[in-house]
């Protein structure tokens, strides 16, 4: 094996024993191992491995290779083929593998080794297929950008989109158009810019792909008055990245393509490119901050790499274009063309030529059995052969086939179009295509074999355009008018389909007539949820997302995920902010609010049944947790468990576990930990709190039933039915909502009780951290690792003095580098630091503020009110539930007072 560059520790099992040996080899060196390893993980953190030489194959004894997560390795070795006792081979993360294709190593050992022989009796071509994906806002000019460039003529496309075009060219879900250079096929995926068909983008996010950004600078300059720049640029592109990036946090920097340039004159154009640019960078570097902060569970979610870039944009991606043909077009067809050539895949000559075979196909999809027969002729070994390519295939974004879902698996879709129509057919909202769909009733009855008359379907649609649930006959009749789904076994095949992309749950009403529910299309919102006085306990954990914003409709997945994972409850709720599921014993609430990127859920139940709670809770949050993982890999999750007690006795600030480890997701996928946790939870405020409430418990001893029986008699205080709605909600005692007096009164009127509680403890020199001497990254380290002292439980007021070098808004450490006032201040805030949360907290700070002042961008990061660091996200999150919901005060800030020395004069 060859390791290039500097440290790589090398983890070896021996007979799967525990970490016994932890090497560390030392620039280029060539790793001999002998053969006595039975299991060998090549840790990904530093991932420098480029590939594997044949002497991994002399390991004979190794059963285990875990190669996971390095991201830049390019190839393995045949000699896998030779290892007679290797029976897995973890590959996940290692996307630039291109012999065999990352698309291939998805598959397992098993598809590993059926590829090398392959290659061995076939030979092999090599092939780049790239995709080109466009994304940007509705009307930016994607598709005539596209047809542009895939014409050969020379001439400037334009779509027709104004009010009185004949035909309507808007971009329905999304057009694949291609590109053939040579041998090989550009696809160009130009999606459909409406919001409501993101939840399609999931089919073309398999593979790698160059990504375009379209931007119309018209539009950006209205958002930029309607809102602020940074949102702006959010609204404009940065939300469209997401889809891209979050699924493949390994994609290369973008190209950015400016369209409507005829529409300005030069100099009105340059100044909007530069407020364009001015905000980009704003966001990009908040965004930076955000996908580097400490706070993510580092080694489960990957980073995105461009995000570790200076700049979103490169020079040479930017490309300015107006509505005539020029220059520019052919730059950027070659360009495109130059970087898709990056990417040469090794493909068996077999696996290509039945590749090949389904172009010539009819229809859109053939059953399994079908496919074996038309490849007949290619003498393939066996049916498992086939399984391998097909789903090859699938995972390199061919065509589609699921073999791991019983209702689907016998099904090859090798025309995705077929797809997307059932999809167009079922995601649509738009008010023209209703009407006729209306009329054709009227018409033609012969056409509508379910529904009777224009009554009923009105009576249908309207309820699904309100509630978001589509009846049984509805969801059929559309099928059958629209769609090549047309007979009963197909509309099991459509509805599978759906399933399979989280998009749509079947459910069943309570006159159990058969429904199919949206989440997405639902207009209402849960609003009351006050807790019941018959399910006292409430267990709860809020998950912040940081770094780019996952797309909207990733939380409406979660909430049909959810659906989907407890079938069994009685009564079920779907609304657009989230899902309810109640029994006699529990209920359940998903509640998710896409501005503030936060999801919650919460489970409330009787004291017999916390145990059961606890299940849920803990089965729903790694649920979600392993969907997001799997899914849009580089998502950044905070979870935040808030003690479950502290509502209980009427505490206004529960206390915040943050990322506690039974809420981590488990890096070898199965087993979670959940009772073997070694930290449990400790309510910082109150003594002697059940075990139950603080930290997942699955069966109750008798006593500890009796206890918390006993607790929950005489300290629990039923809520009333006042206050509580809005997304963010979480209970809080009656008084805070009956209270006449606000909480700042409250806070301010302290009882000679109070006063005595405090007591004054010199601190001693030696407990004094000095943090000046250190570099920028040790200072914020320094105070994180403080704030995480369990001591600050026992006080009642923190001090944190700062004196150095500085600028505006910034101090330095002894590298010269910043140190940002505003990371500092969400360091040591609530949600950051529970122990001190709503105490009293000082920062005094002596620093120059001249010089080169915290750039514009800082302080935009700080004016900006939608966009933030995952600390800052979650003060803003606690605002808000203060604004949204019970009137109840937000500590993260009232609580911190900060003193500032003022030299700008003097200097
Ligand atoms: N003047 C001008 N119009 C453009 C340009 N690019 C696109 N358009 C027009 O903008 C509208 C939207 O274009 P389209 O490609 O359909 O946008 P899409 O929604 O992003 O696919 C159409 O009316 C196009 O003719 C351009 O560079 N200059
Ligand atoms: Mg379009």
């Amino acid at each position: 094996m060859v390791v290039l560059l500097s440290q790589i520790i090398i983890i070896v099992y021996i007979f799967n024993l525990a970490c016994v040996l932890v090497a560390t080899v030392v620039l280029s060196n060539t790793i001999y191992l002998s053969g006595y390893f039975r299991c060998l993980a090549i840790m990904y953190s530093i991932n420098y491995i480029i590939y594997l030489l044949g002497s991994v194959g002399q390991l004979q004894n190794l059963r285990y290779l875990d190669l996971a997560l390095n991201s830049q390795m390019t190839s393995l070795t045949p000699q896998l083929l030779s290892m007679p006792n290797l029976t897995r081979l973890n590959c996940s993360g290692c996307v630039s593998l291109t012999s065999p294709p990352y698309a291939v190593c998805v598959g397992g050992l098993h598809a590993i080794r059926q590829y090398y022989r392959d290659l061995r009796s076939g030979g092999h071509v090599e092939v780049s297929e790239a995709a080109v994906a466009l994304v940007g806002r509705t009307l930016s000019g994607k598709t005539s950008l596209v047809k542009t460039l895939v014409g050969s003529d020379g001439k400037r496309k334009l779509t027709n989109r104004t009010a009185d075009a004949v035909e309507d060219e808007t971009t329905r879900v999304f057009n694949m158009e291609k590109l053939v250079v040579g041998d090989n096929v550009l696809q160009f995926i130009d999606f459909g810019g409406n919001e409501i068909y993101q939840s399609t983008y999931q089919f073309t996010l398999k593979q790698n792909c160059i990504p375009i950004v379209v931007v119309n600078l018209m539009e950006f300059e209205t958002l930029y008055f309607e809102m602020n720049g940074n949102e702006a640029v959010r609204c404009t592109y940065f939300d469209w990245l997401s889809h891209l990036y979050l699924a493949n946090p390994g994609l290369r920097a973008p190209k950015l393509v400016f369209t409507h340039r005829d529409a300005y004159s030069a100099d009105g154009f340059e100044q909007l490119k530069r407020l364009f640019f001015f905000h980009t960078k704003s966001v990009f570097n908040l965004i930076q901050l955000e996908e580097n902060s400490e706070w993510n569970y580092s080694s489960s979610f990957t980073r995105i790499s461009h995000f570790q870039c200076q700049e979103m944009f490169q020079e040479q991606d930017i490309y300015v274009v107006g509505d005539e043909y020029e220059e520019v077009f052919d730059q950027l067809r070659s360009h495109i063309i130059s970087d898709s050539k990056l990417v040469v895949k090794k493909v068996p000559t077999l696996w290509r030529k039945v590749a090949q075979t389904f172009n010539s196909f009819h229809g859109s999809y053939k059953t399994f059995p079908e496919v074996l027969q038309l490849v007949f002729g290619y003498e393939l070994a066996n049916e498992d052969q086939l399984r391998v390519i097909l789903s090859y295939m699938h995972n390199s974004g061919h065509l589609i086939w699921y073999q791991d879902r019983e209702s689907l698996q016998s099904l090859v879709f090798y025309d995705i179009s077929v797809v997307t129509k059932l999809l167009h057919v079922v995601f649509t909202h738009e008010k023209e295509l209703w009407s006729n769909r209306r009329s054709a009733i009227e018409a033609d009855s012969l056409d509508n074999p379910l529904i009777e008359n224009e009554t009923e379907f009105n009576n249908l649609a309207q309820e699904f355009v309100r509630t978001g649930e589509m009846s049984e006959k509805l969801f059929q009749h559309l099928l059958i008018t629209e769609t090549s789904f047309t007979t009963s076994d197909k509309i099991k095949v459509a509805v599978a389909l759906l399933q399979s992309f989280q998009l749509l749950f079947k459910m069943k009403d309570s006159s159990q007539k058969l429904s199919y529910t949206m989440p997405y299309f639902s207009q209402e919102y849960f609003t009351d949820l006050t807790a019941s006085r018959r399910q006292p306990v409430k267990l709860s954990v809020d998950m912040l997302f940081g770094g780019l914003t996952p797309p909207q409709y990733v939380y409406h997945q979660i909430s049909v995920k959810l659906l989907n994972d407890l079938q069994d409850c009685s009564e079920k709720a779907v609304r657009k902010n989230g899902v309810e599921l109640r029994d006699e014993a529990y209920t359940l609430q998903l509640l998710h609010d896409y501005k503030s990127r936060k999801l919650s859920i919460s489970v409330t139940s009787g004291c017999r049944r916390v145990g059961n709670a606890w299940k849920m809770l803990t089965t729903s949050v790694h649920s979600t947790i392993k969907y997001v993982n799997s899914t849009w890999r580089a998502s950044k999750i905070t979870c935040i468990n808030l003690c479950a007690h502290c509502p209980l006795v009427g505490e206004k600030r529960p206390k915040r576990f943050i990322n506690p480890s039974w809420c981590q997701p488990s890096e070898y996928g199965e087993s979670l930990p959940m009772t073997s946790d070694s930290s449990p939870g400790r309510c910082g405020t109150y003594r002697d709190v059940p075990a139950c409430l603080l930290h997942p418990t699955f069966q109750l001893l008798g006593d500890e039933l009796q206890k918390l029986s006993d607790f929950v008699k005489t300290n629990f205080k039923p809520p009333d039915n006042i206050g509580h709605s809005g997304a963010a909600t979480h209970t809080v005692g009656t008084d805070d909502v009956l209270s006449d007096v606000s909480d700042e009164e409250e806070d301010t009127s302290s009882t000679s009780e109070d006063l005595t509680k405090l007591t004054l403890v010199p601190t001693t020199n030696q407990s004094i951290k000095s943090l000046f001497i250190n570099t920028s990254k040790e200072i914020l380290e320094c105070i994180q690792s403080e704030t995480r002292d369990e001591i600050h439980n026992t006080y009642g007021m923190f001090f944190l003095f700062l004196f150095a070098h500085g600028a505006n808004g910034m101090i330095h450490g002894v590298d010269s580098q910043p140190v940002y006032l505003t990371q500092i201040y969400s360091l040591i805030n609530s949600t950051n630091f529970p122990n001190m949360a709503g105490k009293p907290k000082v920062v005094v700070i002596q620093a120059c503020r001249v010089g080169n002042s915290v750039s514009q961008t800082e302080q935009n990061i700080q004016q900006s009110t939608n966009s933030s660091s995952p600390e800052l996200s979650a003060f803003r999150t606690h605002q808000q539930e203060a604004e949204t919901s019970t009137g109840q005060r937000n500590f993260d800030v009232d609580d911190l007072l900060i003193l500032h020395s003022c030299f700008e004069r003097l200097a």
